[in-house]
């Protein structure tokens, strides 16, 4: 996959080094960073460059998706983060009741970080990671746009979540480096790579290879069985891999093929 690779790599569109830029710019104001991953990546699907730019402000990490993922795996990875001295909350960030937990932390974080009344939290994240469902769930209306691919949000915007408390939607960034196969793969399926970045036959096969190797007698469909079953045929009676692989890849994220947590804290760190 080195070229994939590199095709990665080199997306790190203008908006993204822009709104680093402008979050670089913001940072004076901020006293809390409410970090969104989803919670079937914990390890990949973090951004250093975030990391160093949060630096030493109080912080939030949100394992979002925590529908899709194991719920056995999402209480180690919380119990690790907790070790770490990390805050970590799992949730639904498209339950209202869910994301109330991560607004009950911010209130009380905010009650100690207060300048002059007014505290003022960042999300940050990789792209569709679900920031801007959760400031969602937190104004309790559809203020902020969602959708599942990434790249959705393309502006800083600062949002009222209560008074004293200012929280701002940014856009997905995702490191600007290369990307090892085995984060390729978790990073395609979990949306936060734009579709034309990668290939869905490559990242399906990936992802039922580590699978097997995992569970040998899963009952998961391969994605060649998937395609067979659901008459993905091009006229002809070829198969259509490509676009049977792209389904795939969303009855995964449709949660079709049950809870699966693609890391846990106790793979080896390459992984
Ligand atoms: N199953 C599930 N889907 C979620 C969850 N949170 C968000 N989503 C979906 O994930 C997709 C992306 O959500 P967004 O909130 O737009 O993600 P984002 O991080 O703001 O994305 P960018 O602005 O592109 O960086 C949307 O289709 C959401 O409905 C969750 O906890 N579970
Ligand atoms: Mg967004």
């Amino acid at each position: 996959m080195g070229s994939e690779s590199e095709a990665i790599a080199g997306w790190y569109p203008g908006h993204m080094a822009k709104a680093v830029r402008r979050m670089r710019e913001s940072l004076a104001a901020i006293d809390i960073i409410v970090e969104v991953v989803d919670a079937r990546i914990p390890r990949s699907g973090r951004n250093p460059t975030l990391d160093a730019l949060a630096g030493r402000r109080t912080r939030i990490l949100t394992l979002s998706r925590e529908d899709l993922a194991e719920s056995a795996t999402t209480k180690r990875w919380l119990d690790d983060f907790a070790r770490q001295g990390l805050r970590a909350i799992a949730v639904d960030g498209r339950q209202p009741r869910s994301v109330a937990r991560i607004a009950t932390t911010v209130t009380r974080l905010a009650a100690g970080t207060a300048r002059k009344g007014m505290s003022r939290a960042l999300i940050i994240g990789v792209p569709n990671s679900g920031k801007s469902s959760i400031v969602n769930g937190l104004m309790r209306r559809s203020v902020a746009k969602t959708a599942n691919r990434a790249g959705v949000t393309r502006q800083l915007q600062w949002f009222r979540l209560a008074p004293g408390i200012e929280l701002m939607d940014t856009p997905g960034v995702l490191a600007p480096t290369r990307l090892d196969a085995g984060a390729q793969w978790k990073l395609a399926i979990c949306g936060a790579l734009p579709q034309d970045r990668y290939d869905p036959q490559h990242v399906a096969a990936a992802f039922y290879s580590w699978l097997i190797a995992r569970h040998p007698r899963t009952r998961i469909p391969s994605p060649r069985a998937f395609a067979a079953a659901r008459g993905f045929m091009r006229s002809g009676g070829e198969i259509d891999h490509h676009n049977a692989a792209r389904s795939y890849i969303r009855a995964l994220n449709d949660g079709a093929f049950g809870r699966i947590s693609f890391e846990s804290p106790d793979d080896a760190q390459a992984a």
